[in-house]
């Protein structure tokens, strides 16, 4: 019965070791690394580097069927498979696309999707395109909630200036001249919260129901380790997939929040000229 129980926690091991990998990519001054083996709580994407100055801690994804019971990391379920791609060979031939799927095909699939584009060297400017897709394969609806959490450190310190979300669908969180901004394209959240590390992370990781308390401002003249978060409330029938697309740009300009996406890129990049 003993050595029974020790293989069964070996073959445990084993398929934890599975999932400890790092994916990194590249394009032009950025670089992004994802690091799904963390078990502490810098999980998931731990590196968004801009010409050589890292701004994120972490990003990563959490969720939970239905109103009870505690959340769960995606890297909690097992990995389906991940690759990286290279999109733009002729402009920059290292891999600039991460793709991931957890799950099972009896259950669900989380596929989880980074664009990284990088800006003209020296420019501080880069931009990541995020794509998440839930697809059911249970047989029966599943009331999803699904989180994103976010913490993102600028300029290599721990602490920014202020962070805003306005109107449930944008978030910009600020560093002296840096600026990190978030637009959800679509669809959007049912409730968002900014908070004060490691206020959100704990909620998500603790054994209770988390619902996102709608703060939607931290701007009193202390800085602070900001985070923030999105929550997506979805029932999701059998054999249906739902889509969350968003977008994270940063600038080095404090008027970034009112330049997002790519178009702020161009007008950011023409401003200087
Ligand atoms: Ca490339
Ligand atoms: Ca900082
Ligand atoms: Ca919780
Ligand atoms: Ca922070």
């Amino acid at each position: 019965m003993r050595s029974l129980v020790l293989s069964v926690v070996g073959l445990a091991l084993i398929a934890g070791s599975a999932h400890g990998q790092i994916s990194e990519l590249w394009d032009n001054n950025a670089y992004l690394r994802v690091n799904t083996a963390e078990t502490g709580n810098r999980i998931g994407m731990d590196r968004w580097e801009i010409d050589g100055t890292n701004h994120l801690y972490n990003q990563w994804f959490w969720f939970r069927i239905g109103d009870s019971g505690p959340e769960q990391r995606i890297s909690s379920l097992p990995e389906f498979g991940r690759s990286v791609q290279d999109t733009n060979e002729f402009i920059d031939p290292r891999p600039d696309t991460f793709n991931i799927r957890y799950g099972s095909a009896t259950t669900y699939w989380i596929d989880v999707r980074f664009s990284l584009t990088g800006g003209a060297i020296g420019s501080g400017v880069s931009d990541v395109l995020e794509t998440i897709s839930v697809t059911n394969n249970s047989g029966t609806t599943l009331p999803f909630r699904f989180f994103q959490y976010a913490d993102f450190d600028l300029n290599n310190d721990v602490v920014d200036d202020a962070v805003w979300i306005n109107p449930f669908n944008r978030v910009w969180q600020r560093d002296g001249a840096m600026t990190v901004s978030e637009t959800v394209v679509s669809p959007p959240p049912t409730a968002s919260e900014v908070n004060i590390y490691p206020t959100t992370i704990n909620a998500l990781d603790d054994l209770l129901p988390t619902t996102l308390s709608g703060a939607s401002v931290i701007n009193d003249g202390i800085r602070r380790d900001y985070t923030w978060a999105f929550q997506w409330n979805f029932d999701l029938a059998s054999g249906g997939t739902f889509i969350i697309s968003k977008d994270k740009l940063i600038v080095p300009s404090p008027a970034a929040g009112a330049l997002l996406g790519i178009g702020g890129l161009v007008a950011v990049r023409r401003r200087r000229r």
